[in-house]
């Protein structure tokens, strides 16, 4: 929504200046300034983190008291950026909050043979740290922390936190690098189980045409999937995107998935095939058949979706930028 309004004021103001032509005027703009980039990390940030019962008898984690949901809010970071999370547990059951992909002490592993669990009641910081790549002293490249990653419990029901994680407790984490691609909205899709974000049906996801919308796809439980999306495609690398004509990258609209996979994607919605309700789903025909499925809803500027009746709208796992 952001970027959009921007474009307008960016081509109004070019106008204005070369107000013989419009087109010349937006030709003169280079692509770079229309969309925003993440900034260098290097902050260090504090957020708290509850996990909750939630009134349906499953667990959820939220930044405020009461407002827990499956799945959990999205950690976003830059590289650099360091993260002191106060975990507090507010249900009834040990549990704790562990993060992939991130650097941390074995004190913040949120494990039970770490000691690193939270009793009912009681609180913990965890720490997690972030680092750009680099060369290290050997010569050898150490890999930066940016990439789609997600936290989860390792304590209820088992030392794997296996009645946690079917319960609720997970949830996105982004961190992005210095420059990368900022989307104006984020979703979270988990695989879990034979359910998609722990709802008896896919949730429905909304944009509008043209839209850049990010998507971070998350697999737990027992199964393998394939992720599906209909009338749009991505690059399978770090970001989801190409960084030129020469980017080896395969582009896929199909990948198949694992429990604790994570991966992400940023498209334009609608691009090249407009408004409609696009199907996203597991392609395990019988996983599909058994409703492992939802809808992109990518509506015309008026707000309409061609071929769409509207009908219930499942939401969860959305996150404005
Ligand atoms: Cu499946």
């Amino acid at each position: 929504m952001d970027r959009r309004g921007f474009n307008r004021r960016v081509l109004l103001g070019g106008a204005a200046v070369a107000a013989t032509s419009l087109s010349v005027a937006s030709e003169a703009i280079p692509a770079a300034e229309t969309v925003r980039k993440a900034p260098a990390g290097g902050e260090v940030r504090h957020l708290k983190i509850y996990a909750e019962k939630l009134a349906d008898g499953q667990l959820g984690y939220g930044f405020e008291k009461g407002k827990a949901t499956v799945p959990g809010p999205l950690i976003e970071l830059n590289e650099g950026d360091t993260v002191h999370i106060e975990f507090e547990n507010t249900t009834d059951v040990t549990a704790s909050l562990h993060v992939h992909g991130l650097d941390y002490e074995i004190s913040s592993d949120g494990t039970r043979m770490s000691g690193s669990a939270v009793a009912p009641g009681e609180s913990r910081t965890y720490t997690w740290r972030t680092h750009a790549p680099g060369r290290r002293s050997d010569g050898t490249w150490r890999a930066g922390s940016a990439g789609y990653w997600h936290y989860h419990d390792h304590v209820v029901g088992t030392d794997h936190g296996t009645g946690g994680i079917r319960k609720g407790l997970y949830g996105p984490v982004i961190v992005r690098r210095k420059g990368d691609i900022l989307p104006d909205s984020t979703h979270t899709i988990v695989f879990n189980d034979m359910t998609i974000n722990n709802l008896p049906a896919g949730p429905d996801f909304e944009a509008t045409v043209g839209d850049r919308v990010e998507f971070v796809m998350i697999t737990h439980g027992e199964y393998y999937h394939t992720f599906h999306m209909h009338g749009h495609r991505w690059a399978d690398n770090r970001t989801g995107m190409l960084t030129g004509p020469d980017d080896p990258s395969q582009v896929i609209d199909n990948k198949i998935v694992g429990p604790a996979d994570s991966f992400g994607f940023q498209v334009i919605a609608g691009e090249g095939v407009g408004a409609g309700a696009w199907m996203y789903h597991c392609h395990v025909q019988s996983h599909s058949d058994m409703g492992m499925v939802g809808l992109f809803l990518v509506k015309k500027p008026d707000g309409t979706i061609p071929g769409h009746d509207g009908g219930a709208h499942r939401s969860g796992g959305s996150h404005a930028h």
